[in-house]
């Protein structure tokens, strides 16, 4: 018998079909429709929740989250307590994101629009930058992604730091934890880059404050949620230039507004949440992987803790 899995959130359900047919038939993919029985499906996956199917899923095992991310998940407040909550992990997602982190890093480090500016007026201006060994980046969050960003960066010559909430350490990687070292973390660092879950202790956390600790004209690069920005304190430091440039890839609201400040602020780079994306092919393996050892009782990996919201 084929293990039903519900999938939750239209725009993708033709993609994950394919990838479960291809490359774990064993799984049978619902996409989830009004009326449906699914009081019989173990399984769930999706990205934001939906209140109304967990009443109906009466058999309910496991959700599965499409993201890494799985703060719109648990801000249902319906979501079982009791159920496991597993946040996605996967190669492809977690290059993709180093691969971004590498792009806006050396965006930054180079500073482009300066480039640009100068092509503009068709000027052959000389263009300097520090070697990378003289430019410090640091990391905020050096889980999954944070910690393949950082390696990246490391391969590249660059000084690299990171931020966690827990010690832990990395090679070639000065290592700062918790609220206490925060202020040491960002003094040094001239291009900051978030990749925080969003929690109750990391939203708002890119505010005025934060921004006033880092080294006059640092770099910020965004590529966690949006949540974790006050953007009209990132508004004014552009405009006082104790941030130089921004590159913004999650937003409060997405899609951005059309009248939103941002789209017109010099210096600052938008891109629209796809810093990295979960392959579905990487993704619907690793479910089935992950399914196969729940039901031999071995245990789900990367499990969400519930109470510290990551
Ligand atoms: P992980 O759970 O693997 O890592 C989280 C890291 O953040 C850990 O190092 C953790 O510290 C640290 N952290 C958590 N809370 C705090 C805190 N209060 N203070 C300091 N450090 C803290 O997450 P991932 O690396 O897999 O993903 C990170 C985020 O990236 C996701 O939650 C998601 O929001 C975002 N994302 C964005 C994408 C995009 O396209 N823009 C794509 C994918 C993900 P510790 O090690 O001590 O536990
Ligand atoms: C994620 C995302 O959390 O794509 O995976 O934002």
């Amino acid at each position: 018998m084929r293990t039903k899995l519900l999938f939750v959130g239209g725009e993708e359900a033709e993609a994950w079909g394919r990838a479960f047919a291809e490359l774990a038939p064993e799984v049978a993919l619902l996409p989830y429709r009004l009326g449906i029985d699914i009081s019989d499906v173990p399984y769930c996956l999706a990205y934001k929740s939906a209140p109304e199917i967990w009443p109906a899923m009466k058999s309910l095992r496991v959700v599965f989250c499409r993201g890494a991310g799985v703060d719109r998940l648990l801000a249902d407040r319906t979501l079982p307590r009791d159920v496991p909550v597993v946040r996605m992990v996967e190669p492809e997602l977690t290059r993709g994101m180093a691969e971004y982190v590498l792009w806006q890093c050396l965006f930054h480090h180079r500073k482009v629009w300066e480039l640009e500016a100068a092509q503009s007026c068709a000027a052959w201006r000389p263009h300097t930058y520090p070697a990378p060994w003289d430019r410090t980046i640091g990391i905020m969050g050096l889980g999954e992604l944070g910690a393949a960003a950082a390696a990246k960066l490391v391969e590249f010559g660059f000084q690299v730091r990171g931020w966690s909430r827990t010690p832990g350490s990395l090679p070639k990687v000065e290592s700062f934890w918790g609220p206490e070292q925060l202020p040491a973390f960002l003094s040094k660092t001239e291009i900051l880059v978030c990749l925080l879950p969003l929690t109750a202790d990391t939203r708002g956390i890119l505010n005025a404050s934060l921004f006033a600790q880092l080294p006059r004209g640092a770099s910020l690069i965004n590529a966690a949620r949006g949540g974790h920005l006050v953007e009209a304190d990132l508004s004014a430091a552009m405009a006082s230039g104790q941030i130089n440039a921004a590159t913004l890839d999650v937003f409060e609201t997405e899609p951005l507004p059309e009248d939103h400040p941002f789209w017109s602020t010099e210096r600052l780079y938008i891109t629209p949440h796809n810093a990295s994306n979960t392959d579905p092919r990487s993704g619907a393996w690793r479910i089935a992987r992950q399914i196969a050892r729940f039901e031999a009782g071995d245990g789900l990996e990367n499990v969400v803790d519930r109470a510290r919201g990551y």
